[in-house]
């Protein structure tokens, strides 16, 4: 029995607790109201879900289980994956024991491959991640345990076997997809032995001679992996999770959403940003130059890929983090200087739009700051991962972590189906006019 499920086994009957407790005493007690610009606009701010696992403070950013991200920037995944479900940061015996947990479960059955091969050449690569992940399906022991009859409050055990299964495969999954897509030759195999962060840089391929790429990819694999329940990917995941569907479905649902441009897929936006930019002026820019074609970005009705946020109010520690890994690593390269000085231009040139903008009677931009996809991306770069169409795949490895806490988590306190009202101009007319 792993350290995990040990942990689990005594901690969820004080969830449970906990939960009974707050429902019985604060059941009625109100924590949010819901204006019309509310529900007409994406639910912003409105209080309507619980999430344990981490919270985004708009002046502080990621907070995992207590701790903000950059005093826990050395975490290692495996480490973050108990941190977000548990609560605690694992010692290095227990760390040990799920990185030798993920090992057993690294295997990925052959008609995976099979499909993914048979992906059309230009197949959007996050189009067969969430393919790959919903044809494994077919082996989630949660689907299989609910159809012989499993009682409620075993739910979380197999939501906990899928979820390691699915944290194993993933890496391998998300590899064999950069060697299949762009052609790198063939597969590489899972070292057993190695942790996720090693094995997944190692598996891409690319060279590494001093190992700082793996550090990165544990680096990257730790930051992206929550950022609380709200947002598309998680929401939508905790949705389709909600009804008992199974890990497998649900993670490959929040994935979908991640796809979108305005949440995961910013980053590869983001660098192609940096990158026409670099071509049209062949080299870095001037900041003049940098200020006057991110206002034609802005004027032809686009927005600035890596800029603003719908929670966050300065700049993402995530960026930050990430920073400081190019400042220490290769300050000279040239994308990532590029980055660098991105950043000194762009939040002026929107705090500046902003003003035209509320001129003009629109909304104000609420964030000039970088947030996570703005840097990210150069760093990947600078090891020649240059294939940016792929960039949302490394996000969503990462993120599935955070989903995949969530979901047990959920389905250790039996949390409710989703069903919040929805209403239509009819309603909110006459509820105006009263
Ligand atoms: N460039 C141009 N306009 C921007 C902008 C940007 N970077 N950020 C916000 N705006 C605009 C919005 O499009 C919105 O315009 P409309 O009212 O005309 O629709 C207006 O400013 C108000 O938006 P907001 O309240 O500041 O922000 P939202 O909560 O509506 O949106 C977004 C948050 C992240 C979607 C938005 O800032 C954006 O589109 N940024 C660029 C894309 C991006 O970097 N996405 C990744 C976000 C992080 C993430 O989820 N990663 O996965």
């Amino acid at each position: 029995m792993s350290k995990l499920y040990s942990k689990l086994a005594e901690v969820i009957p004080q969830w449970r607790a906990e939960r009974a407790d707050i429902l019985k005493q604060y059941g009625d007690v109100k924590i949010s109201d819901v204006t019309v610009a509310q529900a007409y606009g994406g639910m912003r701010g409105v209080k309507g879900m619980i999430c344990e696992t981490s919270l985004v403070e708009p002046d502080k950013g990621l907070i995992i289980q207590g701790h903000p991200l950059l005093d826990i920037k050395h975490l290692w995944p495996e480490e973050t994956f108990y941190l977000l479900l548990t609560g605690e940061i694992p010692d290095e015996e227990t760390k040990q024991d799920l990185i030798g947990e993920i090992n057993k479960r690294a295997f990925v059955p052959d008609y995976v491959w099979d499909i993914l091969y048979a992906m059309p050449a230009d197949a959007h690569p996050m189009s067969m991640l969430n393919t790959a992940i919903l044809a494994m399906e077919r082996e989630s022991v949660f689907r299989q345990w609910y159809s012989e009859g499993m009682t409620k409050d075993k739910y979380w055990i197999p939501m906990l076997e899928d979820s390691l299964k699915i944290l194993a495969v993933l890496p391998i999954i998300a590899a064999g997809i950069y060697r299949i897509r762009f052609d790198k030759g063939d597969l590489i195999p899972w070292t057993q032995g190695l942790d996720l962060g090693a094995n997944y840089a190692n598996m891409l391929g690319l060279p590494d001679p001093d190992g700082t790429f793996a550090e990165l990819m544990r680096l990257y694999l730790h930051f992206h992996c929550d950022h609380e329940g709200g947002n598309v990917s998680a929401n939508t995941c905790h949705t389709v999770g909600s009804a008992l569907s199974d890990a497998y479905y649900a993670v490959s649902a929040g994935l979908n959403g991640l796809a979108g441009p305005l949440h995961g897929l910013a980053n590869q936006e983001c660098l192609g940003w940096i990158l026409e930019m670099l071509e049209k002026f062949n080299g870095v820019p001037t900041k003049e130059a940098i200020r006057d074609y991110a206002f034609e970005t802005l004027r032809s009705g686009q927005v600035i890929p890596g800029y603003g946020h719908a929670v966050l109010r300065v700049t993402d520690p995530r960026f930050t983090g990430f920073h400081e890994f190019g400042q220490n690593h290769f300050p000279n390269d040239p994308v990532f200087a590029m980055v660098a000085v991105v950043f000194d231009v762009v939040p002026k040139v929107l705090e500046e739009f902003s003003a035209e903008r509320v001129k003009a009677g629109k909304n104000p931009i609420a964030n000039f700051w970088p947030n996570v996809d703005a840097g990210s991306g150069s760093l990947l770069y600078h090891y020649g991962l240059q294939e940016f169409d792929y960039y949302t795949v490394l996000f969503s490895v990462s993120r599935a972590m955070g989903m995949l806490s969530q979901l047990v988590w959920n389905r250790a306190v039996g949390t409710a189906i989703t069903r919040p009202k929805s209403v239509g101009a009819k309603f909110i007319n006459n509820v105006a006019k009263k």
